[in-house]
């Protein structure tokens, strides 16, 4: 009599790099942007306890936690490493605090604007926390759970460096690339270099898939859209896919609509996170069968909950089913979401059939 192989939990591959590599899955496996977070009390009690905000992302043990703690409740088929796209600035030098209640602020780079100030002397001390927190959670995450990397992609990254805060359009930002072009290619240089440095660090410490979040791509206008988000993604990308080609990559480009075409299509991402400007059948026609879509639930639908919010996810399921597919939102968590209505969304995205 021939031995079936006994299929441990640990042998079994992990559902997020299925649908990466091209193949559909039933149920689509799922990850919400922000899981960790504010809309959590268990997360509100360590924030309150680790003090700033940097002192949770540079603790290793209270970060792998809170990486930790929405697949406790939730049993999402990804974690997220926590940590911040502004940590990047921070480890080239940039100044950066977190006001109580205000969000980020940076330092800003003078008057000449030239950069000169940033460089590596402390760059990989000064993140070898996270690269513990990433060693960590994977120690612990089953085998079958991936653990996402991530990191802001230049532009968005810039947009802070040059603004020195968010909550707006980043006009300041936008003018500087326009007035001083050579000056920000010379900055989008440094953050490809940077970010690659320091996502290929996360990848040899464990992350099995990586996201690259461009939240501001949807500002800029086609020409400059080209120039300062496909180009410096896809030289992202061409050091990526040659210092760890096993490791699958999701770009999000928030808001950028049909132009999610070309994004997908210039930087050879494996998997295209959509904002909820776009519908997902709209988005396939546009980027063809093979590439993994990922979005895109409005997370106002998931703070209101109710019929409305089921309906919503029957429906992005109904239009994924049969192609490579990830469920997630169009951006993230709202922090007043009820954890109920987290767990509605889990228990509807597994019991889907199409
Ligand atoms: O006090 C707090 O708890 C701070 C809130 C907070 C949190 C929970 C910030 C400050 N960052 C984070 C964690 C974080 N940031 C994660 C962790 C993992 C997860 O998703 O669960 C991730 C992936 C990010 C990425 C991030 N930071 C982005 C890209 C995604 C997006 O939301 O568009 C951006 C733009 C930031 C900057 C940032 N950091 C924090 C805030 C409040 C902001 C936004 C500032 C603004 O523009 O208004």
């Amino acid at each position: 009599m021939t031995q079936q192989p006994v299929t441990k939990k640990q042998d079994q591959p992990q559902p997020l790099k299925r649908v990466l590599s091209g193949q559909a899955a039933t149920p689509a496996p799922f990850w919400l942007m922000r899981q960790a977070g504010r809309y959590l009390p268990e997360y509100r009690a360590l924030r309150e306890r680790a003090g700033g905000f940097l002192d949770l992302c540079f603790n290793p043990e209270w970060a792998a936690e809170v990486t930790l703690q929405p697949l406790r409740r939730f049993d999402m088929d990804a974690a997220i490493l926590f940590s911040d796209i502004l940590v990047i600035p921070h480890a080239l030098g940039q100044k950066l605090w977190f006001a109580p209640g205000e969000g980020p602020r940076l330092e800003l780079l003078g008057d000449t604007q030239a950069f000169s100030g940033l460089g590596y002397d402390a760059f990989d001390e000064k993140l070898s926390p996270v690269y513990e927190t990433v060693r960590r959670v994977r120690a612990e995450l089953p085998a079958h759970k991936s653990l996402i990397g991530f990191a802001g992609a230049p532009w968005t990254v810039a947009c802070y460096m040059i603004e020195g805060r968010g909550g707006g359009v980043f006009q300041a930002a936008q003018d500087f690339a326009k007035q001083n072009p050579d000056d920000f290619q010379n900055l989008m240089d440094i953050l490809v270099a940077a970010t690659a440095r320091y996502l290929t660090a996360q990848v040899k410490a464990g992350a099995d898939v990586l996201q690259i979040f461009d939240s501001w791509a949807g500002l800029l206008p086609p020409e400059e859209f080209e120039r300062w988000v496909i180009a410096p993604t896809k030289a992202l990308m061409d050091i990526l896919r040659r210092d760890c080609p096993a490791t699958p990559v999701i770009g999000f480009p928030r808001g950028v609509g049909e132009a999610c075409g070309k994004y997908a299509a210039a930087t050879g991402v494996n998997g295209m996170g959509l904002g909820q400007e776009i519908s997902i059948t709209r988005a396939r026609e546009i980027c063809g069968d093979a590439i993994c879509l990922q979005g895109n639930l409005a997370p106002e639908l998931l703070l209101q909950g109710g019929v409305q919010m089921e309906e919503a996810v029957m429906d992005i399921l109904d239009e994924a089913a049969g192609k490579p597919f990830i469920f997630n939102l169009g951006h993230g968590i709202i922090k007043e979401t009820p954890p109920e209505h987290v767990a509605r969304l889990a228990a509807i995205i597994r019991g889907h059939k199409p």
